[in-house]
């Protein structure tokens, strides 16, 4: 029995020792296996920790893009990129709905111009195509994207890639919400309205076009626009707004949804306009959450209003060439794209947004008295041109942004 004690005794001293030496070891290995991460990000990450719910607020003016919904203010570009993140949290609970982060796979191929896309998020997989045109040369170009195609003109030496945005997400009256490529992917009950969809649509397009590289794709991606019209310009808009890798955006007379504000356009309203509003748009299409139902009555308690979608892009490049059609709220896209530029000028960039809101013209026929602003957008944001736009901001109508704001603008940079 002693024996046998002792044998066990001595087995239990055995394991025990292999136990410590192995976690010693596994520490070890631990510590030494660990990233020589550099401090100063994860202090950012840490110092940046926007509230995922935003309080509503009470309130006819344009929200203050320089102050965090808990009351501290915005005194610099680093404090501003971190309010860009909680207004962007904002955008999604009252009125986007929840964007999805990048799938957890993703395969891209290019055969000719037709660009396929196979993404799989849970379990679900589905491919999507975009076409491109225009290349020539051989190197690398700028492009823009068109969500559903496009009417400005583009210069040679820009290529377009035309995505499918009816495709992705449908657009097609109330009874079309939660079909498309999307949806399939992420549920059909999902929070995010078409806008949303279609820019969570576009960032795969760039992720393929990244994956393939510029050697393959003949695409430049540190040069990319985004483009559309009307309700198309209110996706140019959002893409811009929710993607980061696009250098200009180029919304054209996207109106209410885009470049309109909320408040101001029920202001409009309430003066006898025949202006598209939030709660009218909510009844027309699917553009915007279900969660957005519930505000479409009472704008002035949004904690952001649609300055702060100019504000998500600043200060890369935003050309907003908008019309004096009453339904588009030529008054609320001058003041509210005004408003918008005012945080570019925080930012010391104000050339890098211009607002032209032209006489009557057809809608969505860019006219030839915009050409030259356009141009200098173009050139200097994807063609790489030296000199920056010139300072823009023009209207048909006379809005006074300051009738709407009882905020200061601070300097940032
Ligand atoms: C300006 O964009 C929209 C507008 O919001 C809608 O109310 C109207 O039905 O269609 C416009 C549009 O997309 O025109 C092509």
């Amino acid at each position: 029995y002693s024996k046998y004690s002792n044998y066990i005794y001595q087995k239990n001293i055995e394991n025990i020792m292999i136990y410590v030496l192995s976690v010693a070891l596994l520490f070890g290995f631990a510590v030494t296996a660990l990233p020589a991460t550099p401090v100063s990000p994860l202090l950012e990450r840490q110092a940046c920790s926007p509230s995922s719910n935003i309080p509503a607020v009470s309130t006819t003016y344009l929200p203050d893009p320089f102050v965090f919904a808990d009351g501290t203010r915005v005194t610099s570009v680093d404090q501003w990129s971190c309010r860009q993140q909680e207004i962007l949290n904002a955008y999604q609970q009252y009125e986007f709905g929840d964007l999805p982060p990048a799938p957890s796979s993703l395969t891209a191929s290019l055969s000719g111009n037709t660009l396929s896309i196979t993404v799989s998020v849970s379990g679900k997989s589905s491919t999507f195509t975009a076409s491109i045109s225009g290349r020539s040369g051989s190197s690398a170009q700028p492009a823009i994207i068109a969500i559903g195609g496009y009417s400005i003109p583009i210069p040679s030496g820009v290529a377009t890639i035309t995505f499918n945005n009816d495709g992705f997400a449908q657009q097609n009256g109330g009874g079309s919400r939660g079909i498309g490529t999307f949806y399939d992917l992420h549920g059909n009950g999902h929070s995010a309205g078409a806008l949303t969809a279609w820019a969570w649509g576009v960032s795969r397009i760039i992720d393929a076009l990244e994956k393939l590289g510029s050697s393959a794709t003949g695409i430049d991606t540190t040069r990319l626009g985004v483009t559309g019209c009307s309700r198309n310009g209110k996706g140019a808009f959002v893409v811009g707004a929710l993607d980061k890798r696009i250098a200009l955006t180029i919304p054209q007379e996207s109106g209410a949804g885009g470049a309109a504000c909320w408040r101001i356009s029920d202001a409009e309203k309430a003066l006898g306009k025949n202006i598209q509003t939030a709660s009218q748009i909510v009844g027309e299409n699917v553009w915007f959450s279900t969660r957005f139902n519930q505000w479409t009555s009472k704008t002035n308690t949004l904690p952001y209003d649609h300055h702060l979608l100019a504000g998500l892009i600043a200060p890369r490049g935003l050309y907003v060439p908008e019309n004096v059609i009453d339904w588009l709220g030529p008054v609320s896209t001058t003041a509210c794209m005004r408003a918008g530029r005012l945080i570019y000028k925080a930012l010391g960039k104000q050339q890098n947004m211009g607002v032209s809101v032209a006489a009557a013209h057809n809608h969505c026929q860019f006219p030839s008295s915009q050409n030259s602003e356009l141009t200098e957008f173009i050139n200097y944001f994807l063609l790489k041109g030296s000199s920056a736009p010139q300072d823009l901001d023009k209207s048909a109508v006379s809005a006074d942004v300051n009738k709407y704001i009882n905020w200061s603008v601070p300097t940032l940079a």
